[in-house]
């Protein structure tokens, strides 16, 4: 993308209204604008991060049998009237009513809508296990919505739906979910640790929330450092083998880690003090196991072997993929900007032209982009006629991890510069070579 054919909307004031880093640089780096209180346009920079949240959330899921689907943001009173949720939502869910005056409201989640989708296609323990998923917005009625996408009322949610025949399958679920989930997390460049939780409406007595460490994180945690250590990697994960899956989980809940819901002070004694930590951390994912707390009631059957008609086991797990942007740039950010890990960056490179009008930068530029382009990565040329300071400040602000200078002194010893945005480190070099290793770093992400 060249910067002026793009619709980069940079502020050059700090807006007022936000508090914190995350919903100050969005605002700033022309990634999102309010429509109204907790409700926010994706502008083009942000919507390309959320699209790559989705992707990596995509592709774990199905690396693990996760089959996609989508349901509507609109859904029908009646079916929460069957789980008796209806009422007992109170505030936070919007109703609206239809032009025929039948009662609606926009998804908060998706129990009752997609067990109504199961009840309605499987009726034998021959169709199970399955588990379902979609990435959709979600409306909750915050009565404080805040901190820009972090604690919005409409938000961007993955929710996905197991349903299994016994108790035991369906904790096999649950811990495929939580392996899924770490993997995810550290594909984004992020550690977020599965804490024991609280299960709060969604039910149920199976729970974790993964939470990332932050300063500004609304939950007050609690965690044996010990658990920051632990890192997954790009291991090939058997996920139909329960004991793997479930050693993986194990290990990354031995050690203590719970927020403030779930804290037992005496537990946490028992850690050796040079490892206890207390902090603050951002929730962006929570995984349920619950049961048969919505087939019962919505007459989720399924027929057994021994021929009996029985309610599934169920859970729920949601990753908070729009939370996610905001969280990443808490985690990832200095004075000067966002500072995007490679998995998630909206360009791979910068290419900023020092002298725009000069035909051999010019020209170098060109080369560059295209040479860029034809090895599969996307960078943004800033070719607007504008000086260095503007463009470096641009580039530090909107955070791309690359950036290649190109300007008429270098170019004469046939020289570019390759500067990281995270350690401000920059190294001279042909072209061709400065080509070559922005596709060596982005290989494989
Ligand atoms: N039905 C279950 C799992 S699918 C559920 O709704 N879980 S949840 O309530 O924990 O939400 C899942 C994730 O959505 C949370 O972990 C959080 O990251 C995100 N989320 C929840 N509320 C908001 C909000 N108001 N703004 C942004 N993200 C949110």
């Amino acid at each position: 993308m060249r910067l002026t054919n793009y619709f980069l909307p940079v502020l050059r004031e700090t807006p007022a209204e936000a508090q914190i880093a995350s919903h100050r640089l969005m605002l700033r780096a022309g990634m999102i604008r309010q429509a109204s209180a907790g409700i926010y346009s994706w502008l083009p920079l942000g919507f390309k991060v959320l699209r790559r949240l989705e992707q990596i959330v995509h592709e774990e899921q199905q690396r693990a049998g996760h089959i996609p689907l989508l349901m509507p943001t609109l859904q029908s009173a009646d079916l929460w009237r069957e789980s008796g949720r209806y009422d007992d939502y109170g505030e936070e869910m919007l109703r609206i009513t239809d032009r025929q005056g039948r009662e609606m409201l926009y998804g908060p989640t998706n129990e009752e809508l997609i067990t109504d989708i199961f009840r309605s296609a499987v009726g034998s323990y021959r169709d199970l296990p399955v588990t379902l998923y979609h990435i959709q917005w979600k409306f909750r009625d915050e009565m404080r919505p805040r901190f820009g996408v972090m604690r919005g009322r409409e938000f961007l949610m993955k929710d996905g739906y197991n349903f299994d025949l016994t108790k035991e399958d369906a904790l096999h679920a649950y811990n495929r979910h939580m392996v899924t989930y770490i993997r995810t997390y550290e594909r984004m460049g992020l550690k977020a640790i599965p804490m024991r939780a609280d299960s709060g409406p969604i039910g149920g007595d199976y729970t974790h929330e993964f939470l990332v460490l932050a300063p500004t994180g609304e939950s007050e945690v609690f965690y044996d450092r010990a658990v920051t250590d632990l890192t997954l990697g790009n291991r090939e994960i058997d996920f139909a083998d329960r004991e793997a899956v479930r050693e993986i989980c194990d290990t990354w809940t031995a050690p203590y880690a719970r927020t403030d819901e779930t804290h037992d002070a005496a537990v946490f004694e028992v850690v050796p003090e040079e490892r206890r930590v207390v902090g603050r951390g951002i929730e962006v994912g929570q995984i349920f196991y619950f049961g048969t707390e919505y087939s019962e009631p919505m007459k989720a059957v399924v027929v057994n072997e021994a021929g009996e008609r029985v309610p599934v086991h169920m859970g729920s797990h949601g990753i908070g993929v729009s939370r996610l942007v905001g969280a990443l740039i808490e985690a990832n950010h200095d004075d000067r900007g966002i500072i995007w890990p490679e998995g998630v960056t909206p360009f791979h490179v910068g290419i900023v032209n020092l002298k725009q009008g000069d035909g051999e930068a010019d020209a170098a530029c060109e080369a560059l982009y295209s040479g860029l382009k034809a090895r599969g990565l996307d960078p943004l040329y800033d070719d607007r006629d504008e000086r260095a300071g503007g463009k470096f400040a641009t580039m530090d602000l909107i955070g791309l991890p690359w950036r290649i200078t190109v300007g008429p002194r270098g170019l004469k010893n046939g020289v570019v510069e390759l500067t990281s945005r995270r350690t401000g480190e920059s190294e001279e070099m042909s072209p061709e070579a400065a080509i070559d290793r922005c596709a060596q770093i982005y290989a494989g992400l």
